[in-house]
């Protein structure tokens, strides 16, 4: 027949039972911490009802009681450790559930790319390159000289009036109206012979559908000897065609720029009708991309340059109209509102 337990046992096992118990059923680390301070450790109710049942025990058991005590304080240990783990194993898992869901298809990323004005610029870049031109650059805070008066526009120059500008104040700086200022820079800092482009940034009071207060112009300049108005048409016909493509025709009309002599405006066929005539067009069948001209022998007295021996042209175009006819935007001012609609289209 077995034997019946001892009184004391019977304590603790019911205790531990009843600690196990509650560890499990603990739902949160809290929870947890709490059962385990009132069961467990050195101040728990196991390890006094231990101490009670070893001081009630007979001499000869008490080290057997003991045994038995340290054996279900070690349980209730385990159990501890075991409630603890699983805790935080619920928890991760339930993070996951909320905030990866792993069926969803994978994000792809967004590539940053050019600006359809940038993808223009380096292409007219490269066209020009091509046939010799090199780069220059210059500041876009100018000078009243750089920027009017060694282009043959003293102060009080009607010309001037075309160009309405932004001054700083209190100084004879401006923002420069158009990069031609670039040409006497490079005259300045060179001697014949001299094969330039120069794009960038200029500015005007301007503010319309094709007119932007800030834009972008390419300034050539091609200084020689025995340089003609026939290689300047040449030089423009090739850039336009290379650019357009080979149906494009270009058309130069008698103008005036006070720094170049004979001047002209520099006109495209119309990129959308072919010539036949359109609404961009204002159905001419041609479209003003820019001005042109043999560099006046004033602007070379200025840069001190022998106008009996070298001859030049010059041309300036707007980069952004460029981009507007080769792109098919209607409005300039699409190009500078940072819409990723538009931008997107361009990769
Ligand atoms: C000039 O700026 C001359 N410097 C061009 C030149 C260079 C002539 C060398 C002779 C020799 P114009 O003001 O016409 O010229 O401007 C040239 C082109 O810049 C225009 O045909 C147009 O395409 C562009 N442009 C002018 N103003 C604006 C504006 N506000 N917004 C966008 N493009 C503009």
């Amino acid at each position: 027949m077995p034997q019946a337990p001892e009184p004391e046992k019977l304590d603790v096992v019911a205790l531990v039972d009843t600690a196990e118990r509650e560890l499990a059923a603990a739902a949160t680390e809290q929870a947890l911490r709490e059962v385990h301070a009132r069961y467990g450790g050195r101040e728990g109710a196991i390890k006094r009802a231990v101490q009670a049942a070893i001081n009630a025990a007979p001499k000869d058991r008490k080290r057997e009681v003991g045994q038995v005590g340290n054996a279900a304080l070690q349980r209730i240990e385990g159990a501890f450790e075991a409630r603890l783990r699983s805790l935080g194993d619920e928890a991760r898992t339930r993070d996951l559930a909320r905030t990866v869901d792993v069926t969803l298809p994978g994000r792809s990323h967004r590539p940053g790319h050019l600006h359809p004005i940038t993808h223009a610029r380096r292409a007219i870049e490269r066209i020009f390159a091509q046939l010799g031109f090199t780069l220059a650059t210059g500041p876009q805070v100018e000078t009243d000289f750089h920027n009017f008066e060694a282009l043959a526009m003293p102060p009080d120059h009607p010309a001037r009036d075309m160009q309405d500008t932004f001054y700083l104040a209190n100084s004879d700086l401006l923002l420069r109206t158009h990069t031609s200022p670039v040409q006497i820079r490079t005259m300045l800092a060179q001697r014949p012979p001299v094969r330039v482009i120069c794009p960038g940034t200029v500015y005007r009071r301007d503010d319309d559908p094709t007119h932007s207060p800030m834009f972008h112009q390419v300034e050539g300049l091609l200084v020689d000897e025995q340089v003609t108005f026939a290689d300047l048409k040449g030089v423009l016909l090739h850039f336009a065609r290379a650019f357009f493509g080979p149906a494009t025709t270009v058309r130069l009309r008698p103008s005036f720029f006070p720094f170049t002599e004979p001047s002209a405006e520099f006109d495209l066929s119309c990129v959308f009708c072919a010539g036949a005539g359109c609404r961009t067009c204002k159905n001419t069948g041609w479209i003003e991309v820019g001005g042109a001209g043999m560099v006046d022998p004033e602007v070379f007295r200025h840069v001190d340059y022998d106008s009996e021996r070298y001859t030049g042209f010059a041309f300036g175009f707007g980069i952004d109209r460029m981009a507007m006819l080769k792109y098919r935007i209607s409005d300039i001012r699409l190009l500078y509102e940072g819409d990723h609609r538009l931008l997107e289209q361009f990769p």
